[in-house]
């Protein structure tokens, strides 16, 4: 691994599912690979999202997602944090791959189909989504992309995107690798069935008030085969002992196991105790984060100077490209 880059939609409030499916091992890779790792607040593709895009409040969202990012560990002195819209070549990278990526190998993602079915009006930009990020990754030639399980396919995509460009145009690109966290590839949401996402508002968010968390916490579903508290229940069947296990140590869930199983405590118990676990790792994030929100200038001096850092790579990758597809180049 040498360089890796992912993105995090501002799309909503970031939540513990991509805090602990990506955030935090953008951290661990940050605090390893330093300038070589670079994280984007992806603006333009939050634009694909009909339901989320609210012109009047996208710069907020995307000043905040950074703002969060920066909160829950990650250094823009070290890493290379921007904003998508910042470094223009990833949308014009991302035409060119759209001329390279057959309409077959979009229509069958399977996010784009979820997604494209709960839309009236599909619009063809969700369509176009993973070359987007197919660009967002290769122009910086990443090897490495950190991100949850939802991902993996569209990272199988950039592969093949980047091997295509490398077969007509010459060897270029690498073809990256996705990284998965494997603690936490698929954080289950509140309703303990579909994946945490902003769009479905199953979510906690990582800056959410703590009373509307414990709130969530103590209406997360049970075993429903435990119908009395004197039943012995299975902690693998309520996203209870899901989340008990992203927060808290190793023995402390055995032995709650144990009880659990044993009809010995009850749920109410054991969510008091995930609320406990959950807000010691959340609660530096949101003191980290209003100390940032009375310096805002210092966040976007941070993206600025991300941008320029990662413009600089960018445009290199670009003129290569324009070259390699033979425009006619300006003198
Ligand atoms: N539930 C999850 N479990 C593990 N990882 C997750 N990620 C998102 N949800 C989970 C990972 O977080 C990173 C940033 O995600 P994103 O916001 O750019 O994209 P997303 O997957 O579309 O996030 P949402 O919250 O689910 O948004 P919507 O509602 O728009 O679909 C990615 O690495 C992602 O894998």
């Amino acid at each position: 691994m040498t360089r890796v880059l992912s993105g995090i939609q501002p799309s909503g409030e970031i939540h513990i599912g991509n805090y602990l499916g990506a955030i935090r091992q953008w951290v661990e890779l940050g605090e390893r690979l330093g300038r070589e790792a670079f994280f984007c607040i992806v603006d333009y593709h939050a634009l694909t999202n009909p339901l989320a895009y609210d012109p009047s409040t996208l710069a907020q969202r995307t000043f905040e997602a950074a703002l969060v990012n920066m909160a829950a560990g990650l250094d823009p002195e070290r890493v290379t944090l921007f904003v998508q819209s910042h470094v223009p070549e990833h949308t014009e990278l991302a035409w060119v791959f759209t001329t390279l990526t057959p309409l077959g190998d979009l229509t069958r993602m399977t996010q784009f189909k979820d997604k494209a079915a709960k839309q009236e009006a599909v619009w063809s930009g969700l369509l176009m989504y993973p070359v987007l990020q197919a660009a967002d990754i290769l122009v910086y030639k990443a090897d490495t992309v950190p991100v949850g399980e939802d991902q993996v396919q569209h990272i199988e995509l950039t592969r093949e995107i980047a091997r295509r460009f490398n077969a007509l145009f010459g060897e270029t690109f690498p073809e990256p690798e996705a990284l998965l966290n494997p603690e936490a590839p698929r954080v289950p949401g509140i309703d303990g069935k579909a994946k945490m996402s902003k769009s479905l508002g199953n979510t906690i968010g990582l800056l959410e008030d703590e009373r509307s968390i414990w709130e969530k916490i103590r209406h997360l579903p049970d075993d429903p085969q435990r119908i009395r508290l004197a039943d012995p229940g299975d902690p693998e069947r309520t996203v209870v002992f899901t989340y008990l296990g992203y927060f808290a140590p190793k023995e402390l869930v055995a032995a709650l196991k144990e009880e659990y199983r044993k009809a010995g405590i009850g749920t109410l118990v054991v969510k008091r105790i995930l609320f406990e676990e959950m807000m010691k790792v959340l609660r530096p994030i949101r003191e980290r984060a209003e100390q940032l929100k009375k310096h805002p200038d210092h966040v976007m001096d941070a993206l600025l100077e991300g941008a320029r850092r990662a413009r600089a790579v960018a445009q290199a990758t670009m003129e290569e490209v324009r070259e390699k597809v033979g425009l006619l180049l300006p003198a």
